[in-house]
């Protein structure tokens, strides 16, 4: 037995040697990124694993991979592997382990980016709702509170990542790590508060313990940069900043591609062009490592934020659409620019370099020189105008406006921004399609509104309007307020209420008598609308509404949601005075909606035949929605 085993024994070191000698060392220089003792120029794209399905992201990765991309970056989602406290989800679309082990099995990088606050459109920016619920929490500030839950949060998501191997010193391929996320805003918000610059120092000094091998960035951070971490741009275009120290490389860990898109607001649009302009400009002025924010947007399948109201498409106007099909011209022109970057990346990251303005400050010549060969960039930054531009060896190119011509061996023209060569597919709605959709078959289920509208009991009740997140603990958007008044006789009054947001819909004895939102972004807003009591008890039930939580600001932890404090009154409709003050009635209160109870989204097979319809296309009448009251 003893010499049986020996050889199996002897197999497993084996193993393990090969597992460390796989292992890639990351580090930098003020160049670029240093990887296995090599500057690497890299480009990298944003894919939101929760943004959509375990089954979508091997071709998502293939993609980008195709696209030229050598790395794929993702934020970590707090709140939604840990909806409520030491409750963790690591399942389907949250399997975040999954989600690193497609990225490296398509043989590409991966930057991390764990935040935990990550604002990303999402509900309140990734941070827990439950966090309010501890004593003494403040969010992204110097308090034992927050830094302890912070610190467990993030000790977890790399212990996960560390025991799956996945970090590029193990072999995995997670080169990147990123802390807090844009905290430079607030601190300019907050006048470099004392607590501020406590709280990111704790953060770098707490993100170096961890000891995961790879180096720690911190995004938007340009003033009071701790040490050990690399500060980067996120933004539009970055090829006028520059990071603070010069041992550091240029990053831009932020290239919007194009915007996320709200209610109410059009759709984004941000050409192949430009950002092809951007992307050329960066790697102009040294940059070496830049990050599309989104490559994939994808679907907001969960809630997202109320600052401003995002909607459930994440498409981003990115180069793979919300569904992830190739968005032509863009992914194209994109992938012809990152063929010719690679092309010299050697000459970007070891040569010499010099920049020239021809003339004028907009118009800018690079010369990256190494041994015996050369590489240009010519930049136009006229919006207006193209311009010639006449090199050293006297032959003269055409710059068009707004664009960056790259010659990679400052002769020949190989790309230049404003001229796309990729064949343009413009998806078109062929006739028969149309007809499908307009023909789809809908079906409904009535929200039971019934219980809100009666004596029926609430989860409790108080004697005032109550703020609405710490009510419902953020487990629903909404939240029922009901009271009752005994009334003598008819009377018409205007039924005034004061909220905080974000949504509110009134009902009188069942009756729809008013709904009203607040205009994005502004929350705060009164409602007045008419309504008749008669003789007897009459119910009063409100229906508030968030559209998702802000994910941005300083202390955004302190915006409140729903009627808090109102007033809520009845106005007499003839003198205007305050008929009935009921801000301090008794009050039940319920969060949520049936149909979230009754898990209606989930299509339940005991809900069948509760489904209505099926033939009328688009969607039911408001009567039949709500059923009977
Ligand atoms: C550069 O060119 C010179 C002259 O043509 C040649 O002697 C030298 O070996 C070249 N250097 C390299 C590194 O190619
Ligand atoms: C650039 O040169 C071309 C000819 O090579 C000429 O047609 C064009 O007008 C010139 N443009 C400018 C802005 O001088
Ligand atoms: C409405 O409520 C907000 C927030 O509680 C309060 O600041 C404001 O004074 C109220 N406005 C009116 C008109 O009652
Ligand atoms: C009624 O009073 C409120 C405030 O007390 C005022 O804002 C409103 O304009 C008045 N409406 C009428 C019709 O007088
Ligand atoms: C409601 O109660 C609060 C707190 O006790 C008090 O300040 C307020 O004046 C009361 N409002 C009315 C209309 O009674
Ligand atoms: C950092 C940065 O570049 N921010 C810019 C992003 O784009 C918006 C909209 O164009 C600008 O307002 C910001 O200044």
């Amino acid at each position: 037995m003893e010499r049986v085993s020996w050889q199996p024994l002897a197999l497993l070191l084996l193993a393990a040697a090969a597992a460390v000698a796989s292992g890639t060392e990351v580090g930098y220089d003020g160049r670029s990124m240093v990887i296995d003792g090599e500057r690497r120029l890299l480009i990298s794209g944003s894919i939101h694993y929760p943004r959509s399905t375990p089954e979508m992201w091997p071709d998502l990765i293939r993609k980008a991979k195709e696209g030229g991309l050598d790395a794929i970056e993702t934020y970590v989602f707090w709140n939604g592997h840990e909806p409520r406290r030491r409750q963790y989800n690591f399942e389907g679309s949250y399997d975040i382990v999954r989600f690193f082990k497609e990225v490296q099995d398509a043989g590409m990088y991966a930057i991390l980016r764990i935040g935990p606050y990550i604002c990303g459109e999402w509900n309140y920016g990734g941070l827990p709702a439950w966090l309010r619920d501890i004593s003494g929490m403040q969010f992204r500030m110097h308090n034992n509170p927050f830094e302890q839950e912070m610190e467990t949060f993030t000790t977890l998501i790399v212990d996960k990542l560390k025991e799956a191997k996945m970090f590029a010193g193990q072999g995995g391929p997670i080169i990147l790590s990123q802390i807090e996320n844009e905290y430079g805003n607030v601190m300019d918000k907050l006048n470099n508060d004392e607590s501020a610059s406590e709280y990111i120092h704790w953060c770098a000094a707490m993100a170096n313990k961890q000891n995961v091998g790879v180096p720690w960035i911190m995004c938007q951070q340009d003033q009071d940069v701790p040490p050990n971490v690399i500060n980067t741009c996120n933004g539009f275009y970055c090829h006028d900043w520059f990071p603070k120290r010069t041992d550091i490389p240029k990053i831009w860990t932020e290239n919007w591609t194009g915007w996320f898109k709200a209610w109410d607001k059009p759709d984004f649009h941000r050409s192949a062009e430009d950002i092809a302009f951007s992307v050329a400009m960066f790697f102009q002025t040294r940059g070496s490592l830049q990050n599309y924010y989104m490559y994939h947007g994808g679907t907001n399948f969960g809630r997202t934020s109320g600052g401003p109201y995002i909607t459930t498409s994440y498409d981003y106007d990115a180069p793979l659409d919300e569904y992830g099909n190739i968005r032509q011209p863009k992914y194209g022109h994109l992938k012809d620019l990152h063929n010719v970057l690679k092309s010299m990346e050697k000459i970007l990251l070891h040569g010499d370099y010099k920049d020239t303005t021809m003339g004028n400050t907009n118009v800018m010549v690079t010369k990256y020189t190494l041994d015996n060969s050369s590489a240009c960039f010519i930049s136009n930054k006229f919006d207006d105008k193209e311009v010639n531009v006449t090199l050293d060896d006297g032959a003269t190119h055409v710059v068009p406006a707004w664009s960056v011509s790259i010659l990679p061996d400052c002769k020949t023209v190989a790309y230049n921004s404003a001229k796309i060569k990729t064949q343009t597919s413009v998806m078109v709605k062929r006739p028969g399609v149309e007809t499908v959709t307009d023909g789809l078959a809908w079906s409904w289920m009535p929200e039971n509104l019934h219980p809100f509208m009666t004596d029926e009991k609430g989860n409790f009740r108080k004697n005032e309007l109550l703020e609405q997140i710490a009510t419902s603990g953020d487990q629903s958007d909404y939240l029922w307020y009901r009271t009752s008044l005994e009334h003598k006789g008819e009377s018409n009054y205007k039924l005034h209420v004061n909220t905080t947001g974000h949504e509110l819909y009134a009902f009188v004895n069942g009756k729809l008598v008013g709904r009203h939102y607040a205009p994005n972004g502004g929350f705060v807003f009164q409602m007045e609308t008419p309504v008749k009591l008669h003789s007897g008890k009459n119910y009063i039930s409100l229906l508030s509404a968030t559209i998702g939580l802000k994910n941005y600001g300083a202390l955004f932890e302190m915006m409140p949601a729903g009627i808090v404090g109102g007033p809520v009154k009845l106005v007499d409709t003839v003198t205007n005075t305050t008929a009935y003050d009921l801000s301090n009635s008794s009050w039940s209160y319920k969060a949520g909606l049936a149909g979230e109870y009754r898990e209606t989204h989930l299509d339940k097979a005991k809900d069948r035949s509760q489904w209505r319809g099926g033939h009328h296309p688009g969607a039911p009448p408001l009567h039949l929605v709500q059923g009977d009251l």
